[in-house]
Order: structure tokens, then C-alpha cells, then sequence
């Protein structure tokens, strides 16, 4: 497994860099957890928007398919260790996000992963369409999804975290300020 964990303080992650640290944060409150080391440079942009918003996180490559008696310790353990949010992304026959849920009552957030073979559509049908029981919330293919997964996260977050909302809030007003500023 390769993985790395993000301060609260830490500045945001280059395209190049590769998730590789230690996996025992007790400080992390996301985990962001991908299939494959290829699933990075989408992943990357949920790491920088954690990271944006001083997000404490970590993330790890665990297959579930490849490694699933890695993802089944990781996600039974995932409360224990004080996480609250689980972002899970995956290509192809994309379970991830449905096993490690099965395995965690924390929410779990999948982002499917655009595929060679059908754009991710694949992914997105095999994330999304979860039996009724076991939630997964599912984002947006690839790169939007990545985004809003932390964002998402986020959200969950400021239920409890004031001074997250109000980044949220701030994020949205300079959001709209662009738009308004935008001149064709
Ligand atoms: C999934 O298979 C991964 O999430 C990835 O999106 C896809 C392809 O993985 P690699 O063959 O590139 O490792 O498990």
C-alpha cells in the first residue's frame, strides 16, 4: 500500500508528487483512499482541496480487489482511528467505495474513476449503484468528482467545525466573484 497524511498546515500537493507516507494518522479526520497509484493524478485534486481548506487527511492506495483483506482491516478500523469521512475512488468494476462502506457506518464518499474501456461509465454504475443497506454517496466522474468528494467531505465536516463552514462559505463568495468578474 502507498500512502501519505496531510497536516492540517501542509501546502497543497504538486501533479507529481505520489501517495506515500505513514498510514496511522490519529490527527486524520478523511482518509482518501484509491484503487491504484494511476487513480493519483484525478485523486490528487481531492488532496489539494482537503488541503486548501486545512483539512487533516491521509491517503492510501488499497484495491479491493488486489489487496481485500487490506481494505476490509482498513475500513473496520476507519472509526476507531477517528476518521469521519471516507473517500473512496475506483475504476472499472469500481467496489471499493461499496466494500469499504460495508465495512464502516462513516460516510463514505465514491468518485468513479474514467476508464479507458467506457469513459467511466463502468465506474460510475458499479459506485452508484449500491444494494439498498449499504450507502455510498457518489460523485461525478473523474476530476469533478474528485473536487466535490472533498468538498462533500467538507460539508460533513462544518456540521460540527464552524470555522469550516465559513471557509465553505468563503469559497462559494470567491467562486461567484470570478464568475461576476468574467468578461468575454
Ligand atoms: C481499479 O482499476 C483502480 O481504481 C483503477 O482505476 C483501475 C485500473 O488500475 P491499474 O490497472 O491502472 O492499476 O482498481
Amino acid at each position: 500500500m502507498a500512502s501519505k497524511v496531510h497536516g492540517s498546515k501542509q501546502q497543497a500537493s504538486s501533479n507529481k508528487r505520489s501517495p506515500k507516507s505513514e498510514i496511522r494518522n490519529p490527527k486524520s479526520l478523511v482518509a482518501v483512499i484509491m484503487g491504484s497509484q494511476s487513480d493519483w493524478d484525478t485523486m490528487r485534486h481531492t488532496d489539494e482541496t482537503l488541503t486548501q481548506f486545512g483539512v487533516p487527511h491521509e491517503c492510501h492506495v488499497i484495491s479491493a480487489h488486489r489487496s481485500p483483506s487490506l481494505a476490509a482491516e482498513f475500513g473496520s478500523t476507519a472509526e476507531s482511528r477517528g476518521l469521519e469521512v471516507v473517500i473512496a475512488a475506483a475504476g472499472g468494476a469500481a467496489h471499493l467505495a461499496g466494500v469499504l462502506a460495508a465495512h464502516t457506518t462513516l460516510p463514505v464518499l465514491g468518485v468513479p474513476m474514467k476508464s479507458d474501456a467506457l469513459n467511466g461509465l463502468d465506474s460510475l454504475l458499479a459506485t452508484v449503484q449500491m444494494p439498498g443497506g449499504i450507502p455510498v454517496g457518489t460523485l461525478a466522474i473523474g476530476k469533478p468528482g474528485a473536487v466535490n468528494a472533498a468538498l462533500f467531505g467538507i460539508a460533513i465536516l462544518a456540521n460540527s467545525r464552524p470555522e469550516l463552514r465559513d471557509k465553505l462559505r468563503q469559497f462559494r463568495k470567491d467562486q461567484e466573484a470570478k464568475i461576476r468578474a468574467t468578461k468575454l
